[in-house]
């Protein structure tokens, strides 16, 4: 643990920030990564998305030689409150957290504040005004992934003349479903596209088949399901097959995330598009964490550089997919 950054120890983080270059064997050369430790508490593990995430962030850290206190929240805020205030009582040197929703941080980030523990959002933003509350965000721009979502809705309904969307929106205020539904709204403005039923299936893809199997139900005519993740997309393929229609077909499918599962049913023809949303942020997080505790700056936001996929893309994408 790094209480005081001495000079040394600083320069050593710096080339190790500069190089790249740590390793778990690096404890000979004195104060280097091994000594840094970093409690992290991860939102659960509701999608192949976060399952891809939690990988990624243990194997940087495990790589760069940093400890790293893993936390489950199972998807509630207050478990999150509790993992952060175990960390600061145990003094960790920095603290990252993917915030569950965005709102109601505010006491538990002051705690940490003034317990001189920098923190660092990953994935989802919290709405706290004071912006001192923490050193940096790294995650996608959830706006733009839901307006490359409505692009493609535009263009693919050009010469349709009414279109019912249905929407599976993500967990219940949380960043990424707050933002996908404002994303898609903000293209999607002409009059005979209309939203005709929005339910959360809470980013699980159990939730997304029940949530559909309702709205199969009272809606007769539904031309396309606009999913917040893949997962919640897989689900409603299940719930439209089992009502013995075609997904992809009779009824059309965009989601986001583009993990393995999502891009195969993509391949297949039974979701149409796909958003990416790239779960790999561990390599950039370790970066922030060194920067941080060697007394570096650190940009204030850092965002995840994503694309899009058609079914060719897919195909030709999956191979090399890792997650
Ligand atoms: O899209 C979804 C996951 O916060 C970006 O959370 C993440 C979202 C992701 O459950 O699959």
């Amino acid at each position: 643990m790094i209480k005081k950054i001495t000079g040394l120890a600083a320069t050593a983080a710096l080339l190790i920030a500069l190089t790249g270059c740590a390793g778990g064997d690096s404890g000979s050369s004195g104060e280097g990564d091994d000594n840094i430790v970093v409690g992290f508490s991860q939102v659960g593990a509701e999608s192949g998305w976060r399952t891809a995430n939690t990988t990624d962030i243990k194997s940087a850290f495990e790589d760069a030689g940093i400890e790293l206190k893993f936390s489950d929240a199972q998807q509630k805020q207050e478990n999150q409150i509790k993992a952060i205030r175990s960390f600061i009582q145990q003094q960790v040197d920095v603290i990252a957290f993917s915030p569950v929703v965005e709102s109601g941080w505010d006491t538990v980030l002051k705690e940490a504040k003034d317990a001189g523990i920098p923190v660092v959002l990953t994935d989802r933003a919290v709405d706290s005004e004071d912006e001192s509350l923490y050193v940096s965000f790294l995650g996608s721009d959830f706006i733009l992934e839901g307006e490359r979502a409505g692009d493609w809705v535009n263009t693919e309904f050009a010469d349709t003349d009414q279109v019912n969307i249905v929407e599976l929106q993500g967990t219940t205020g949380a960043a990424p479903a707050n933002d996908r539904a404002e994303g898609f709204r903000n293209v999607v403005t002409d009059p005979k596209f209309e939203i005709i039923a929005t339910q959360t299936g809470d980013f699980t893809r159990a939730g997304g088949k029940q949530v559909m199997e309702a709205f199969l139900k009272s809606n007769p005519d539904i031309d396309l399901v606009y999913a917040h993740n893949d997962d919640m997309g897989l689900g409603a393929i299940e719930a439209i097959e089992a009502a013995g229609l075609v997904p992809g077909q009779d009824i059309k499918i965009v989601t986001v995330d583009a993990v393995k599962d999502g891009m195969q049913a993509l391949a297949d023809g039974k979701i149409n598009f796909i958003v990416e949303c790239s779960p790999l942020l561990g390599a950039q997080l370790v970066e922030i964490v060194e920067k941080v505790v060697a007394g570096e700056d650190v940009e204030s936001r850092i965002v995840t550089e994503e694309t899009t996929f058609t079914q060719e893309q897919a195909i030709e994408a999956l191979p090399d997919r890792q997650y």
